[in-house]
């Protein structure tokens, strides 16, 4: 029984040098990143069972695909492969500013082929933690049936639903996405959000308003668990905000001492707080990892590249 799944699609990432355009680059760093799959490699790292569960093609990018997250210890026994659609891929070029630019090739790509179909098995590895993005509900009316039925089985499956709302403008849907997310709530054990998704999501992006707007929704909205749901605001350079044992939120300054790439500090910062969650942390103690892991991920170039070593983790954990 793994700890985490995290549904989603990765992609192989293309990447000139920093400051180095991609009208006239000659080269290119390979690399493979993808939210879901970045969250089960900060599980692994912190010694929890992760497992991604996704579509690849049936092509060398999938391979590769199936490689790195083989090589960062995440089980891929829920991946299909789709000899009918390529695997995802996309290119991000640092400007010489330090702002990114993220170019995706990902329309029809196999894990958009993805349906409520790649559910039952998913909920029947009966995972602790099953966790879902925004992404995903992005890329089609498909991977949002399957993020739905997820949600709608997770707690028969004993596992608790773990949402990021990871808002991509550029993929389109945003209005469905911020809905999904919204509708999902009455069935979220924990979200994790940026401050600046709280404010379309919720109107909101004070830390103890949005708190209580998640709440609101998730008890108000006619299913009526009365259940609490633990947020976590990821604030960026600011650091990170969770609700402390009295419910008001409790602040925790960014770890991060120098930024050269910022993309995959949120995923780190959510597969650190829950995997230290499901080790018996308290919420705080979670937030600190999570922004541990977060700091060193912005220090290194690549999604999960920073991520500290096994030993290094289980010392953050058990500080
Ligand atoms: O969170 C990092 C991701 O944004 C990156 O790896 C690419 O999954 C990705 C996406 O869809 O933007």
């Amino acid at each position: 029984r793994p700890d985490v799944v995290g549904v989603g699609e990765a992609m192989v990432l293309l990447q000139p040098a920093q400051g180095e355009d991609l009208t006239t680059a000659a080269r290119m760093d390979v690399h493979v990143g993808g939210a879901e799959l970045n969250v089960c490699a900060a599980v692994a790292r912190l010694g929890g069972t992760a497992w991604f569960a996704s579509r690849v093609g049936a092509d060398p990018f999938g391979e590769r695909v199936l490689n790195a997250a083989r090589a960062l210890g995440v089980g891929t026994s829920l991946v299909g492969r789709d000899a009918g659609r390529p695997t995802g891929v996309f290119f991000k070029e640092v400007r010489p500013d330090g702002a990114r630019r993220v170019h995706y090739y990902r329309s029809g790509s196999a894990a958009a082929g993805m349906d409520e179909g790649d559910a039952a098995a998913i909920l029947a590895a009966r995972p602790r933690a099953i966790v879902v993005s925004g992404i995903t509900i992005a890329l089609g009316e498909g991977p949002e049936r399957l993020v739905r039925a997820l949600a709608e089985g997770a707690r028969e499956a004993g596992a608790m639903l773990v949402v990021d709302p990871n808002l991509r403008p550029a993929l389109g849907r945003q209005s469905r996405v911020l809905e999904t997310v919204r509708e999902l709530l009455p069935l979220t054990d924990l979200l994790v959000l940026g401050q600046d998704e709280a404010e379309p999501l919720f109107g909101a992006t004070d830390p103890a308003a949005v708190f209580a707007a998640a709440q609101a929704g998730g008890t108000g909205s006619g299913a009526g668990t009365g259940r609490e749901i633990e947020v976590v605001v990821k604030a960026g350079a600011e650091g990170v905000h969770c609700r402390g044992e009295d419910g008001a939120p409790v602040h925790l300054p960014s770890a991060a001492r120098v930024v050269r790439d910022p993309v995959g500090a949120g995923d780190a910062l959510l597969g650190g707080y829950l995997a230290a969650r499901l080790a018996g942390a308290g919420p705080e103690h979670a937030a600190w990892v999570g922004s541990q892991l977060a700091g060193r991920i912005v220090e290194v170039y690549g999604d999960v590249e920073g991520l500290p070593s096994p030993a290094e983790a289980a010392a953050l954990l058990h500080r």
